[in-house]
């Protein structure tokens, strides 16, 4: 769309994805941040918001629902709609926004776009959509190829037809540009030179440069009384134009513009004319359903790799991201050096780590836990997912055994052919937790798997945790071939030679149930006399990688993540092998007397 409207020249080299922008977008190829564009089309500006599909970003489609008049829906043409597809189509729908559906990628071999409009369709009815909404064009298209068509027959050869059902469907702004100013914030963003920035849409009147605005505090819908929140001028305002903002002096109601001049401004705040101070609907974001303890650094390699590693920098940090970050939340705990962070799932929470951690912080992380809610009939609930598992056929059996302790119900099964099966499960995120290494194990490695936030069931029970135990370091030290060449028989390990380790570290999974410590620093012998040469030459077996994500799905409740710009290690939270003992006798005791 970018291209077809003329927003790069001719000959302009343009990177796939290139609304992408930030670093960790463009590694994992997902889009993680909602982003504004603009383009014009046969002269009416068409203001587009790029959201992210993933249900742990809801967030980011929540808070920019507001902004918008339509909403265009990509579906894949051979995979149909994904479960993350159902959660922003939900909210779209629900906010009476008219859709227009893209079926897209139809140049896939394995395409079949008829089959995908169906299940659309299937969609809307189920989400409860209006009669006007499930009347919603249907396009297919290529953006691999740029175009659109409306009739499969009919190949199209570019994206017109695309362009002219936006302008078709989607109603112009409905906002006053002659009534008192009043704006909604949806996103904020920082300059250098500027301060904070707030983006939204005018919804009455005009924004001018040098106009004096009232932010109003958050709260309900109304007009609010003299006095509360701040005043202050607009000093900047721009609008977006491609991949751009310009500089402009004034906006008109419908249109969406970044202003400066506001350091009190968050998102959900509405700025009005000082004369007129009606608040608007602040912006409705669901729930976390996941939280993790955030802990200061403290085990023996602590303020090693870190550039920012004390409580009070780890909190400033946790606190800003709450700016911007809509979904997430941080409490406070007992212990100074230790915080409650929840967001909507270990993606989501994933992230916001990884990116600390590329500034430099350097923290612990515990166990992941739902969070549970009581229905409206006094029922415990807890959050649910869609689990989508490919895998060859002959290690269905292994998946569904160890998946039915964990509660997963099989909601679909597919046989695509060639050996290989498609299942797909509805499972408490509970039972998810600590699962994925065993999948890589029973599928040697040959499987996938993906999950996702579905909605909130009934509580599940007790569930099966991690079914192997953990290889722990006895002691610290580098580590050596020689030793992992004598545990690699009974355990997958975790590292290399050379690494340093620290007691209460954990270096590898015991085949078996059961935690071992063990020494990963231990030397051969030396004898006067050497036997062969191939003593001293251990075949080792490449280390499990272990990434942020993969450690909150693996770790239990005594164990955490230590999370440094140069590493992620897993540990016990009691360090000393004496200490894990003591508390694991005094623990059998109290079972024996119960
Ligand atoms: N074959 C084919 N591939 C496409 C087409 N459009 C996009 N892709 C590919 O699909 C992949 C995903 O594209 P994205 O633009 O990241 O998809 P997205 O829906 O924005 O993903 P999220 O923002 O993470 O939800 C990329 O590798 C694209 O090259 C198409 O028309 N045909
Ligand atoms: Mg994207």
């Amino acid at each position: 769309m970018l291209r077809q409207a003329g927003v790069f020249r001719s000959n302009q080299q343009v990177e796939e994805r290139v609304m992408d922008s930030n670093p960790l977008e463009r590694e994992r190829g997902i889009t993680i941040l909602a982003k504004n564009t603009a383009v014009r089309w046969h002269g009416t500006k068409i203001n587009i918001v790029d959201t992210p599909g993933h249900a742990d970003f809801g967030g980011e489609v929540e808070r920019i629902l507001r902004m918008v008049d339509g909403v265009l829906i990509l579906v894949d043409a051979a995979e149909g709609p994904m479960p993350q597809t159902r959660f922003v189509t939900r909210k779209a729908l629900a906010l009476g926004l008219q859709p227009i559906v893209a079926i897209n990628k139809i140049d896939r071999a394995d395409a079949e776009p008829l089959r995908v409009h169906d299940e659309v369709l299937g969609l809307f009815i189920d989400l409860e959509a209006s009669h006007q909404q499930i009347d919603a064009a249907f396009l297919y298209t290529s953006s691999r190829h740029g175009t659109a068509t409306p009739e499969l027959e009919q190949p199209g050869s570019d994206l017109t037809p695309l362009f002219q059902t936006i302008l078709d469907r989607v109603p112009p702004p409905s906002g006053d540009p002659t009534g008192p100013f009043q704006m909604l914030i949806s996103t904020l963003d920082h300059s250098p030179f500027l301060g904070r920035l707030g983006i939204g849409r005018v919804e009455r009147g005009v924004a001018k440069v040098g106009q004096s605005v009232a932010v109003l505090p958050l709260g309900e819908p109304g007009l609010v009384p003299e006095g509360e929140g701040e005043q202050s001028r607009i000093t900047r305002l721009y609008t977006f134009d491609g991949l751009e903002r310009i500089d402009v002096g004034e906006v008109p109601a419908g249109d969406i513009c970044v202003v400066s001049g506001f350091e009190g401004i968050e998102i959900g705040k509405t700025l009005t004319d000082p004369e007129r101070r009606e608040r608007l609907a602040g912006i409705a974001v669901e729930e976390p359903t996941i939280s993790v303890d955030v802990i200061v650094n403290n085990s023996p390699f602590a303020g090693r790799e870190g550039k920012y590693v004390t409580s009070r920098q780890v909190k400033d940090r946790l606190y800003r991201e709450l700016e911007r970050n809509v979904a997430l939340k941080v409490e406070e705990t007992d212990s100074p050096d230790t915080h409650t962070v929840s967001g909507r799932g270990e993606l989501h929470l994933g992230i916001l780590m990884e990116t600390m951690r590329r500034e430099g912080y350097e923290f612990q992380v515990s166990r992941p836990r739902v969070i549970t809610r009581v229905s409206d009939t006094g029922e415990r609930l807890e959050p649910y997912e869609e689990l989508t598992i490919d895998v060859a056929e002959v290690h269905m059996g292994a998946v569904m055994e160890k998946l039915g302790p964990r509660r997963a119900e099989l909601t679909e099964m597919k046989n695509p052919g060639m050996g290989a099966v498609r299942l797909a499960f509805r499972i408490p995120s509970r039972g998810l937790f600590g699962y994925r290494s065993e999948f890589l194990t029973d599928t040697r490695g040959t499987g996938t798997l993906h999950h996702r936030f579905l909605d909130y069931g009934s509580w599940a029970g007790p569930l099966a945790g991690r079914k192997r135990g953990v290889l722990v370091a006895d002691r610290e030290g580098a580590v050596v071939a020689f030793a992992l060449g004598n545990l690699q028989e009974r355990a997958q390990m975790f590292v290399t030679p050379g690494e340093q380790v620290y007691e209460g570290m954990i270096v590898g999974e015991n085949s078996r149930p059961g935690d071992m410590d063990v020494n990963v620093t231990k030397e051969k012998k030396l004898t006067n006399m050497r036997t062969t040469a191939s003593d001293d030459n251990v075949q080792l077996e490449p280390p499990r990688e272990i990434s942020l994500e993969y450690g909150l799905e693996y770790i239990e409740e005594d164990e955490l993540i230590e999370i440094t710009p140069a590493n992620v290690r897993l540990r016990k939270r009691m360090l000393a092998a004496v200490d894990r003992k003591r508390s694991a006798r005094a623990a059998a005791r109290i079972a024996d007397a119960s």
